[in-house]
């Protein structure tokens, strides 16, 4: 039986840079969750008798929420849901079923790589039909949506059994309990060349993937030690947790670095890799070798047509404005284009769609390509795994001579985190404010020789995102880029990202830290950092 439920709107539900994140506790208020999924609902169009697709990173409150979206979706008019056993959908699987299914849309419940349990994160987003996050039109009128929602449907029904495989109906729409796995490794195995890579780890590569007790897990136990023949062991902390045994599982050299120890110590394996909290981003670790994102991205692009799903080449590549200028470099090198987006995976879709890229990737340890709608961790592992095995070379010998072929970006991002909101406000307001007058400004990094604040003009739609992130270069291509983050749940963080240019031929082995300190003094000069935050080093580097 429907009903109809009174309420009153919440003023925080905002969606971020990847959907609504709140703590757990903000999910817990009464009708808060029902609200954000009605307001979703309310904006999209045409849905009735269509199938929805549910499915979450494993993480607090997964299954609660579930059961509420279930009986909403229902209550809605949705003809048919697709939910993953358990809960359980990593965001790139939910994107490919999404696809595959031809579903409507999807809700993927996640705060991805935020901490979950009772007193940490939880996350909710709207994926459209094409698979990937709702652009920022739909996300906007969503918000608007949620200012002024007066009432929700539900119905009044026992929780539906979503542990079970099969099918039942709820309120006239049919749910059908899905393995999450299957479909996705399905489409990594038509992508990658399976027999090389089982070849290579049959003859005595050897690797460690930490799924850092979320949901990759079950996808990485299937692939790697299952159709990969890898040994049971190879997959560490390979059970999703609902708090993700207390770590915070970001695939990053703090939160990872037990796996970055390893890979730096004698007895290192010949690859490590780990994936974030709902299975989108990836950490490379080559034995002795971290392989930074945004190096990563460039690899991956400059020798994807080694792999069977990319033979054909590349159209393009897509990159975050903040991820380094090393892709650029290898897009120049093969003579395709290179889009620079906002940051936040939504931007990528018109470009995926469009058929003008293939390839797209952000600093923050997210790499994917047109096969889902949604960075993919287990992919990009992948493609490395079927690069070595193409080329037969380790991790180390295959940046050394990316290198060597189109220069070396050096990179780091450094967070600042837990500012109050007032005084992150504040430096991006007096940063923003001095643009006009940075070029020609002296600093330890030279002469300021342009600044701005990145705007995106969609090249399919024409759409237009500003204020993305304040842009400082200087002569040689060096750059600061400053800007706060839009995935987290208390206070604010700034991120600021800085990279050095070095041509091939160069200084190709400087220590990160030495290549970038003046750069980073630089970006102090500028935006009075230690002044605004009280903060005389970044909380976390990566
Ligand atoms: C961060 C990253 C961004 C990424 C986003 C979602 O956003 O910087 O590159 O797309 O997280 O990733 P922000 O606004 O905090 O900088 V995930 O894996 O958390 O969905
Ligand atoms: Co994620």
């Amino acid at each position: 039986m429907i009903e109809v439920v009174s309420t009153t709107p919440f003023t925080d539900q905002k969606p971020g840079t990847s959907g609504l994140r709140k703590k757990v506790k903000v999910f817990q208020q009464p009708d808060y969750a029902e609200n954000l999924i009605q307001s979703v609902f309310d904006v999209l169009e045409g849905f009735a008798g269509k199938t929805l697709v549910i499915g979450g990173d494993g993480r607090f409150l997964n299954r609660e929420v579930i059961q509420i979206a279930l009986r909403m979706a229902a209550a809605n008019g949705f003809g048919r849901v697709l939910v993953g056993q358990g809960g359980i959908l990593s965001t790139p699987a939910a994107s490919h079923v999404i696809r595959k299914y031809g579903a409507f849309g999807g809700l993927v419940l996640s705060a991805s790589h935020n901490p979950g349990g009772p007193d940490e994160d939880f996350g909710i987003k709207y994926n459209i039909g094409n698979g990937g996050p709702a652009p920022e039109a739909v996300t906007e009128a969503i918000y608007a949506r949620t200012l002024a929602i007066d009432a929700y449907r539900t119905l009044r029904a026992p929780d539906v059994d979503i542990d079970t495989p099969g099918t039942c109906e709820l309120g006239g729409m049919t749910v059908e309990v899905i393995d999450p796995v299957a479909d996705y490794a399905d489409l990594m195995e038509s992508l990658f060349d399976f027999a090389a890579i089982r070849a290579m780890l049959g003859a005595g590569f050897t690797m460690s993937f930490d799924a850092m007790s979320a949901v990759t897990g079950p996808y990485a136990k299937e692939i790697f030690e299952v159709r990969l023949g890898a040994p049971a062991g190879t997959v560490v902390n390979g059970t999703p947790l609902p708090d993700f045994g207390h770590h915070h599982p970001d695939p990053n050299l703090v939160h990872a670095r037990a796996l970055h120890e390893r890979m730096m110590g004698p007895d290192a394996p010949d690859f490590g890799a780990a994936s974030d909290g709902d299975g989108d981003r990836n950490l490379i670790i080559g034995k002795g070798q971290y392989v930074t994102p945004s190096d990563s991205l460039a690899v991956l692009a400059a020798n994807a047509r080694l792999a069977p799903g990319y033979a054909g080449g590349l159209a393009g590549i897509a990159r975050s404005m903040p991820t380094s200028g090393a892709a650029d470099r290898v897009a120049e090198g093969l003579g395709i284009p290179l889009y620079e987006t906002p940051t936040g995976w939504k931007f990528f879709g018109n470009l995926l769609d469009a058929g003008m890229v293939t390839i797209c990737g952000e600093e923050s340890a997210g790499t994917g390509s047109d096969h889902v709608r949604e960075k993919d961790g287990v992919w990009a592992v992948l493609l490395w795994l079927n690069v070595l095995a193409a080329r037969k070379v380790g991790v180390a010998a295959i940046m050394a001579d990316h290198w060597a072929q189109f220069g070396r970006n050096y990179y780091a991002r450094h967070d600042y985190e837990g500012i109050a909101s007032e005084r992150a406000d504040a430096l991006m307001a007096a940063l923003r404010a001095s643009l006009p007058d940075l070029p020609g400004r002296a600093t330890p990094a030279g002469a300021v020789s342009a600044a701005d604040d990145f705007a995106y003009t969609d090249p399919t739609d024409g759409s237009v995102s500003a204020r993305q992130g304040v842009r400082v270069l200087f002569a040689d291509g060096s750059r600061a880029v400053f800007r706060l983050s839009g995935t987290g749940t208390q206070g604010a963080t700034l991120r600021v990202y800085i990279e050095r240019y070095e041509p091939a031929g160069g200084n190709l082995a400087l220590d990160t830290g030495d290549a970038l300190a003046p750069l980073i003094a630089a970006a102090e000069a500028v935006a009075a950092i230690r002044e605004y935050t009280g903060m005389d080093r970044p909380s976390v580097i990566t």
